[in-house]
């Protein structure tokens, strides 16, 4: 059977570059974009494009039945740092676009789900360096919380109803196509846009954090190959962990000073300093590693030169 793909959230940070490539490998029409929003040109103009309200139970239905869908990606969400300023309304888009698509899946209509968790499913009493696969989760954001439920639901669809959904916790990604929205992570982008155009930034976190990171094309991977391998190979059904690099700001503002010597980092933190202090340092992703071999290809340094490089071409800098 060829795969019919819907992607909810498909003009966010990682639902563009999700897109493109399963456009790539499947074939532009077999993949639906949506969002409620319209794209960049690129995303837009590069297959079929549905306006989806991922809340809206009928309107997800709608669209899954006019093309005969059998994959979904929902990738629509609200993150940490605006789920704070808005929780009524991020515990609605987080959790109930999730219950959607589960009991779609669950009716028969959509074969495969992929719907990604974070590590903000974590909280201030996790063990914060190589944190376990399994460990204590008291997260203390609402982002946090919708995640952690959405996990043990994604878990209970699959144990109850045999839903085939799959999910990994996402660490921060840093990417420079599209820009990532209201997350505590996206400090790691900004810098690299405002040290090409400004030669400085201002890091909204002080200079000791240290978070698990990932470049964008390691995500993709990850969620494309999950979404590929055997079911019987996918023995975690809540979320995997999934780690590549961590580090702190200053630490990447070293790697930046490498290619541009004269650069200026100062620190003023905010209220996402809280959130970022309660989450982990380093994940352990063994278990990601040993069920589906999954391994990541970008270091600091590789993707701090693939992210400048890449900024230079869109800003027409030389
Ligand atoms: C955020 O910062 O909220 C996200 C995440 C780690 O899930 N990037």
């Amino acid at each position: 059977m060829s795969k019919t793909i819907l992607v909810i959230g498909a003009c966010g940070q990682i639902g563009t570059e999700l897109t493109l490539k399963l456009r790539e490998i499947n074939g532009a029409s077999n993949v639906i974009a949506s969002d409620i929003r319209e794209g960049d040109k690129e995303l837009m103009q590069s297959g079929p494009f549905e306006f989806i309200n991922a809340i809206d139970y009928d309107s997800v239905l709608g669209i899954i039945t006019k093309y005969n869908i059998n994959e979904v990606y929902l990738m629509a969400a609200m993150l940490s740092a605006t789920g704070e300023k808005f929780p009524a309304k991020a515990w609605e888009l987080n959790m109930n676009s999730l219950f959607n698509v589960l009991n779609i899946a669950k009716e028969g209509n959509i074969k495969k789900v992929f719907w990604p968790s974070s590590i903000a499913v974590f909280g201030p009493t996790t063990p914060k360096e190589n944190t376990p696969q399994e460990t204590v989760m008291e997260p203390s954001t609402v982002y946090g919380i919708s995640k952690q439920a959405g996990e043990r639901w994604c878990e209970y669809y699959f144990n109850k109803f045999g839903v085939d959904v799959r999910s990994i916790r996402y660490p921060g990604i840093i990417s420079w196509k599209t820009n990532p929205g209201g997350g505590t992570t996206d400090y790691a982008v900004e810098i690299y846009h405002e040290a090409l155009l400004k030669g400085a930034y201002t890091s909204f976190l002080n200079k000791e954090t240290k978070l698990p990171m990932m470049y964008m094309d390691d995500a993709i991977d990850a969620t494309i190959q999950i979404m590929n391998t055997k079911p019987e190979n996918i023995k975690i059904r809540s979320s995997y962990n999934l780690a590549a690099i961590s580090f702190t700001p200053e630490e990447i503002a070293e790697e930046i000073k490498k290619e541009i010597p004269d650069f200026k980092i100062s620190f003023k933190s905010d209220f996402r300093q809280n959130i970022a202090d309660s989450w982990p340092k380093s994940i352990d992703d063994s278990r990601a590693r040993e069920d589906w071999g999954w391994q990541h290809h970008f270091d600091l340094k590789k993707m701090s030169k693939n992210m400048l490089h890449s900024l230079k071409i869109k800003y027409n800098l030389s």
